[in-house]
């Protein structure tokens, strides 16, 4: 029903335009090169990304829709009546909608996307689903400031919902640096509901991210592909590969695009040159055991109020107070 849409008030923060051009000059100059990962998600990579999810060794997604099924009600009940709900990304997902149709007597439901299309479609979706939640649609980059708009009815507790252990993407002192973040926005009494991967069998961990059917591979290098088809590149994606290790000590997947010989590729009018072999980081992949969810959480400032894991223990969902 797009009179409903129509409804629904925008707050645009109007976050700095990604400079993809800039960023991917500055990570090939780097030494050792990166590229950073949020550039993976185009349309394409999007869509690889869903794909990944119905992979057979990608047990993530799976694993914690199934903590949302089996736990959301507890979820609720620990949160109380009365939650703004922000959620950082644009979660049109089905860990959303386990949330919100459980929550009791939500005052507002906030997503936070630096997409304007993308937080417009899915709010949109979700109007229809939930049309006695409040939808207050913020765009902004969530690693920058975000304001929160009010309610129509003063909230008991502000709560950030940050799914997918997308924290897990970020280094130790950013991820800290965000969850401080997080802890002012909520204010006292607030919570940070976060969904984390947990530690585990290195060969379980690393199997995730190397799909026998190649997806994660292909979803990787459509970052190359990407700047083909923005930056007018010329890499020529037989000459790369995948790579992703488990370092154990440090506890995270490490993904590498790896350059199979000598070359050298046109990006924005340069000449980057490649070595044999030669490796750029493109993503990290955090993994976490209780300790370390108590450590990063108190390092900003919050405590590990609940925790709802599978019967596995392989995933996790930590309710944060501050
Ligand atoms: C959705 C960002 C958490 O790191 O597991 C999946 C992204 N990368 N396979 C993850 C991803 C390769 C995913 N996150």
């Amino acid at each position: 029903m797009p009179e409903m849409n129509a409804s629904i008030k925008l707050l645009d923060l109007e976050p700095a335009e990604d400079d993809l051009l800039g960023d991917v000059l500055a990570g090939l100059a780097a030494t050792p090169k990166r590229l950073p990962s949020k550039y993976f998600y185009d349309a394409v990579g999007s869509r690889l990304f869903e794909r990944i999810c119905e992979q057979p060794e990608y047990y993530l997604t799976r694993t914690e829709l199934e903590i949302m099924r089996d736990h959301a009600e507890d979820m609720a009940q620990a949160l109380g009546p009365g939650v703004r709900l922000v959620e950082y990304g644009s979660g049109a997902g089905l860990k959303t909608r386990q949330l919100l149709k459980v929550l009791q007597a939500p005052v507002a439901y906030v997503p936070v996307e630096i997409s304007r299309s993308a937080l417009l479609a899915s709010v949109g979706r979700l109007a229809e689903e939930f049309p006695g939640i409040e939808m207050l649609p913020v765009c902004a980059d969530f690693t920058q400031r975000v304001a929160l708009p009010e309610p129509g009815r003063p909230p008991r507790r502000t709560v950030v919902y940050f799914p997918g252990s997308t924290l897990g993407n970020f280094e130790n002192a950013v991820a800290v640096k965000l969850l401080a973040q997080m802890r002012a926005l909520v204010g006292s009494g607030g919570a940070v509901l976060v969904g984390l991967d947990r530690k585990k069998d290195p060969a379980m961990i690393e199997a995730a991210y190397n799909d026998a059917a190649g997806v994660t591979a292909e979803f990787t290098l459509n970052l190359l592909a990407r700047l083909n088809r923005e930056l007018d590149a010329d890499f020529d994606l037989s000459r790369f590969r995948h790579q992703a290790r488990y370092d154990a000590v440090k506890g995270r997947i490490e993904t590498h695009i790896t350059s199979s010989c000598a070359q050298s590729v046109s990006v924005g009018g340069q000449r980057v040159e490649f070595g044999e072999g030669e490796a750029m980081l493109v993503e990290y992949s955090c993994k976490y055991d209780q300790a370390d969810v108590e450590r990063m959480a108190a390092s900003a400032g919050l405590v590990v109020e609940r925790t709802w894991t599978d019967p596995s223990d392989w995933f996790s969902v930590q309710l944060l107070a501050h």
